[in-house]
């Protein structure tokens, strides 16, 4: 394999839409949109307002730059921003694709077609409204106002959950969770006491060695991850990556593990092993702060690498090898739980026993390990008691998923199908800023959810996919374009950021504070609306902790004193917010919910012969499908392609660039083709296919029917029984080379 240098490791570039660093290239390319402008205007004849990047959950802080005559020329990092460092990521520069999209929702919209055509009238506010009301009454007084359910994402989401809360409706989920990072959460939360948030309290920048096991750090491009990263390779640090496929940050690695997928935790248990049977994990880190180290001792005994191998495919002796070199840079170690952990249902024990690694490396809490994050606290603008519902998504959740710590989408939606017949249903969805169609597995299910309801709204800027299955779509203005309420984020240094509109909303889009307001009046919810404006609240709540409004517009990210130390410092007693006090290797918790109380070894599903397991991931220049019909990245990756192993492009006869189609296990075709990339970076046995492609919506015209949605093929879907995760990782694909029959 080809030996990758670290100078190669993709950079954060400063280069702003017309900025001065144009001759940087990332990715060893220059984007289109950098090359055109020769002449960019100078920084002193531009008017900058602070923003809060929204093309990924990340939230950059950043400027957004004016021209005389008001066009938005470029965008920017803010130096004091602790997530971006100053620089944000060739999305966030891209963001101005966002405002300038011809496809953009451009005013409410009510259907007169059926749902999924995407034939609508145009409305005023008022009208959109007026519907919406009428039909909210209809359900409540048939069902119940917890029958309507919120589905959110980003920064929009609060507003909507405020609105829900004042309503009386706690039945609300977030795909960003159950089909996201919910594992890690609870696998860290079951183990430490507390979860990991974001951005996550790893100390990266720090560390003497990182292991990435399928973290696709360098093409997930969480700004500040990506750049902590880059400075620790830098600083010579040991990067270990477990991954079936060569990613970037296998190229960047001193070890990749090429490990069968689905077996991860086979490879965990047998590092516990030889991190306590070769002496080598932290006696006096694990003697004071940590429960169970004699359970645990007991539980990995056989796991040996002899073993583990069989299981993953790895060579035992680089199992071994890789158990020392974390050993040697301990306690700078950082084994990263990932983000997006919903892979093959057992999600959650994977993240214990990597929680587990971490603190038998004594690395929680310690310098280039992990670190304490503090934010600031910020209160609440005052408002009369929520109502209590007479149930909510606890109600339908915690019997089955113990540890479920938020509404999970899937339960929702099994309370949406026209087969429930118990007495908590659905029958009305409000969906903002989530492209459920694309990011909820099982889409025939979500399909007959959303066919089985009597209300369905979509806020969204977008005519994406969700869209065409609305009554009522309400189109959102960009971030570029609005307030939202203060990032209070969680950092080495607490510190708040200010997004504020830079111009005005183009056609008739809304912010989504006055959208949620708006209907809140309407809905006879005036006394949760004291305030006129979002203005007013950000500013009070600003005077509580001694600054204001005026100040964050000219400073964008004020810092704050931390009150807590960022480390444990040598030989303190800590106390760990769990059941005994202590980290907790054997979990009280889950063993007292009946759940393992150390995570085991389960064999997955394996692909049929003829059959591929499908894995997925991101591309550096997209944020899942929110961005492929951006003018400026789409330009960058039209469409993704499909990684496929030389060995088994020979036995199909496959050449690079050939198109091909999908066809999964339970028989279901992909809509549209993909284009082969025949790579020996993927193991024979998968291929990879990036996620937020194959977008089916004909308003999206840059983006329809380029490539494949990986959503499509993804049927089969394994639950996490502690949190209701949904893992997606065991399906499996046929390739074909003719196009199907339809
Ligand atoms: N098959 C598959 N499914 C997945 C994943 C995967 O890799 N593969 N990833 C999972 C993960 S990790 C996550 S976090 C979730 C994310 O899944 P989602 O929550 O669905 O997130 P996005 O795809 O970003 O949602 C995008 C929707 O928000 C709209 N939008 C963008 N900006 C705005 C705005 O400013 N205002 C409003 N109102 N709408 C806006 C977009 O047009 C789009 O319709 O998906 C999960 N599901
Ligand atoms: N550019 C970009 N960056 C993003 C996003 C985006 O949309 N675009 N989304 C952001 C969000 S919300 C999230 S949650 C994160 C998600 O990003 P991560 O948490 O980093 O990654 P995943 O999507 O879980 O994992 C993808 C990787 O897992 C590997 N993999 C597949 N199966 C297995 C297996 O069985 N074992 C192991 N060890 N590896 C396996 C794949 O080959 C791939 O490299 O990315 C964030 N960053
Ligand atoms: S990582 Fe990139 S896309 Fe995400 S918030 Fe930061 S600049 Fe925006
Ligand atoms: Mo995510």
């Amino acid at each position: 394999m080809k030996e990758i240098t670290r100078r190669d490791f993709i950079k954060i570039t400063s280069a702003g839409i017309v900025g001065a660093a144009i001759s940087k290239p990332i990715f060893g390319f220059i984007p289109p949109f950098l090359k055109k402008d020769h002449n960019p205007p100078l920084e002193s004849e531009l008017i900058k307002t602070p923003t809060v990047c929204d093309i990924c959950f990340w939230k950059c802080a950043g400027w957004v730059w004016k021209d005389k005559k008001g066009n938005i020329v470029k965008i920017t990092g803010n130096e004091l921003d602790p997530h971006s460092n100053g620089r944000l990521c060739p999305r966030g520069t891209g963001g101005l694709g966002a405002y300038y999209d011809p496809d953009r929702l451009k005013r409410p919209l009510i259907r007169v077609g059926k749902p999924g055509s995407q034939t609508f009238k145009e409305a005023t506010w008022e009208e959109a409204f007026d519907y919406i009301v009428e039909k909210m009454k209809q359900i409540e007084q048939k069902y119940g106002r917890e029958s309507m359910a919120l589905f959110y994402h980003g920064t929009t989401g609060p507003h909507f959950e405020y609105l829900w809360e004042a309503y009386g409706s706690q039945t609300y989920a977030e795909p960003a969770i159950a089909q996201c990072l919910v594992t890690r959460e609870v696998g860290f939360i079951a183990t430490y006491g507390q979860g990991l948030g974001s951005p996550e309290p790893t100390d990266v920048r720090n560390t003497k060695c990182l292991v990435l096991i399928g973290n696709h750090i360098g093409e997930n491009m969480h700004n500040g991850h990506v750049q902590d990263m880059s400075h620790a390779i830098d600083h010579g640090a040991t990067v270990i990556t477990v991954d079936p496929r060569f990613s970037t940050a296998a190229a960047h690695s001193k070890y990749w593990l090429p490990i069968k997928p689905g077996t991860d935790i086979a490879l965990l248990l047998s590092w516990m092993h030889v991190l306590i049977y070769d002496n080598l994990y932290n006696k006096e880190y694990v003697d004071k702060y940590t429960y169970g180290f004699d359970y645990l001792k007991d539980h990995v005994k056989r796991f040996t690498p002899e073993w583990a191998s069989t299981i993953t495919t790895l060579d035992p002796n680089l199992i071994r090898k890789t158990a020392y070199e974390m050993a040697k840079a301990a306690p700078s170690v950082v084994i990263h739980p990932g983000r997006h952990t919903a892979w093959y249902g057992d999600d959650t024990q994977r993240e214990r026993a990597i929680a587990i690694l971490n603190a038998l490396l004594g690395a929680w809490g310690k310098r280039g390990g992990f670190y304490f994050s503090e934010k600031v606290s910020l209160p609440h603008y005052p408002h009369p008691p929520f109502p209590e519902p007479r149930w909510s998504w606890r109600t339908i959740t915690t019997d089955k998923y113990k540890y479920a710590i938020s509404g999970v989408t899937n339960v929702l939606i099994d309370h949406s199908l026209p087969e429930y017949e118990g007495p908590y249903k659905v029958k009305g969805w409000f969906v903002v800023a989530t492209n459920l169609i694309q990011s909820i597995p099982d889409q025939e299910k979500t399909i007959r959810a959303l066919q089985n309801q009597d209300l369905v709204v979509v806020v969204d800027i977008l005519p994406t996919e969700i869209t065409g299955y609305a009554d009522v779509i309400l189109p959102e203005a960009t971030y570029l374009e609005r307030y939202d309420l203060l990032r209070n984020s969680r950092h080495r240094v607490p510190n708040i950021a200010l997004r504020m509109p830079a111009v005005e909303p183009k056609y008739d889009t809304k912010p989504g504070w006055w959208i949620a307001r708006e209907l809140g009046i309407r809905l006879g919810l005036e006394k949760y609306y004291p305030w006129k404006n979002i203005e007013e609240v950000l500013d009070w709540q600003l005077r509580q902790v001694g600054s204001s409004l005026e100040e964050l517009k000219k400073v964008g990210v004020k810092h704050f004193e931390r009150k807590t130390p960022l480390y444990i410092p040598d030989g303190y007693e800590w106390p760990f917010p769990t059941n005994t006090g202590k980290i907790e290797l054997y979990s009280t918790d889950l063993a007292a919910m009946g759940y393992e109380p150390m995570p085991v070894y389960k064999k997955h599903e394996e692909p049929p012969a003829g059959y591929y397991r499908l894995i997925y991931g991101r591309v550096p220049m997209h944020s899942f499908g929110r961005t492929t019909n951006n003018p400026y990245l789409h330009e960058l990756r039209p469409e993704n392609h499909l990684w496929v192993h030389p060995k088994v492009a020979k036995l199909l006869g496959l050449e690079n660039g050939q198109e091909v189609w999908l066809e999964n296990q339970d028989g279901k075709v992909s809509s549209y083709s993909v284009k082969v990339r025949v790579t020996e970076r993927i193991r024979p046995d998968s291929v990879f296919l990036p996620h937020g492609f194959g977008q089916k919506s004909k308003q999206l015209r840059k983006a329809y029917a380029r490539g494949i949605l990986d959503n499509e093929l993804i049927t089969n879907v394994k639950i996490d029984p502690i949190t209701g995760s949904t893992g997606m990782r065991s399906n499996f694909v046929k390739i074909l080379t003719q196009k199907p029959n339809k």
